[in-house]
């Protein structure tokens, strides 16, 4: 039997984490040879909710679960962890501004960015997912001395996926026929879902579409798509986020192949003319769990006015929480 493999997961007994701990623990990221010991943080109000938690994941019987840590605790949380899903944040309360969110999550993600750099192995993959993702992403690399860049970045896959889920649904196609989808930027209102590049069982997915929809539908269903699924459902997105975080860190721990390429938000180091210093989703292909961003795609006018709309807002975020970088 191999010895475990250590995940962290912070803000466990929420929502998307309820979605996430049963495939992981099931082996959907690291196969059905891999156990492992899942490693729950949560606020020190809502860790009376995790005993529930760990009965329903003890009740499945999962022959790979090893064991289960419930904490408040991040140092103990991150304790020689692999991989760390950082899905637990503050939601924007009544009254509150986007302001205020990034202030009060800035301070969560500074405390985890020096906890994990103290205590997970220097090889950990982190994978922000809490809002505002990218800036979260930011603050916890920025405060974590020990890692580099090469440990962290913030999803946009749940984006990438809606896209490519549309585009196959207005194509009546398979996701699998689909590749080269690409989300530029923030994960937020200001994204930039690209079909410039997607191809549909090999034509250019343009060709298939026609400007015109991918401008007037693709581009605001993709970036609203989180707005509506909370309006239909009357929850945000959970089973898709959980969907999209373990894919993302699968891509990341196994690579993407060469044909295809998927979308992650990393640190830019000034590729496409995008400002040195933000994580900004790019298009990436993974090798030895090393990512590459995808480079000389050529962009157009309206491509270079959308990704500018998104760097402008993300350097904007992070002028708001320098204090903490
Ligand atoms: P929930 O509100 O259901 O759960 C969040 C949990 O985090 C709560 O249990 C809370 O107690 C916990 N928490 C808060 N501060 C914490 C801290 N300092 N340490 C540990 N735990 C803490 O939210 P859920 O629906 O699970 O969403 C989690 C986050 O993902 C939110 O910030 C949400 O906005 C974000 N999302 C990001 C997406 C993306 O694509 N990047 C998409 C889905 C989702 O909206």
């Amino acid at each position: 039997m191999k010895a475990p493999v250590h995940i962290a997961v912070t803000g466990a007994a929420g929502q998307i984490s309820y979605s996430l701990l049963f495939r992981l623990a099931n082996g959907d990221l690291l196969g059905r040879d891999q156990p492992v010991v899942l490693r729950l943080l949560e606020t020190p109000e809502s860790l009376s909710s995790l005993p529930g938690v760990e009965m329903e994941l003890r009740d499945c019987a999962f022959p790979l679960l090893s064991d289960v840590v419930k904490t408040a605790d991040p140092y103990l949380a991150f304790h020689e962890v692999d991989i760390a899903f950082l899905l637990g944040a503050k939601a924007r309360g009544q009254g509150q501004e986007r302001k205020d969110l990034l202030q009060v999550n800035a301070e969560i993600f500074a405390l985890q960015g020096r906890a994990l750099s103290r205590a997970a192995k220097h090889t950990v993959k982190v994978l922000v997912t809490g809002n505002p993702a990218n800036t979260n992403a930011l603050i916890a690399l920025s405060n974590a001395t020990e890692l580099t860049a090469a440990n962290f970045s913030a999803m946009t896959r749940l984006d990438h996926n809606r896209a490519v889920g549309l585009l196959a649904e207005r194509c009546m196609c398979s996701s699998a026929d689909i590749v080269r989808m690409t989300i530029w930027g923030n994960h937020s209102a200001n994204q930039y879902p690209d079909l410039a590049y997607a191809e549909v069982r090999g034509v250019p997915a343009l060709d298939r579409v026609g400007r015109a929809w991918f401008q007037e539908v693709f581009i605001p269903t993709v970036q609203n798509r989180g707005s509506a699924v909370l309006s239909a459902r009357g929850r945000s997105s959970a089973a898709s986020a959980a969907n999209a975080a373990l894919a993302q860190m699968r891509n990341w721990l196994f690579g993407t192949g060469e044909s295809d390429w998927v979308s992650m938000a990393v640190l830019s180091h000034g590729e496409y003319g995008v400002a040195p210093g933000v994580m900004f989703s790019f298009p990436v292909t993974i090798d030895d769990r090393r990512v590459k961003v995808v480079q000389s795609l050529e962009l157009d006018q309206h491509a270079r006015e959308r990704l500018a709309l998104s760097e402008r807002e993300l350097l904007a975020e992070r002028d708001m929480v320098a204090h903490l970088l």
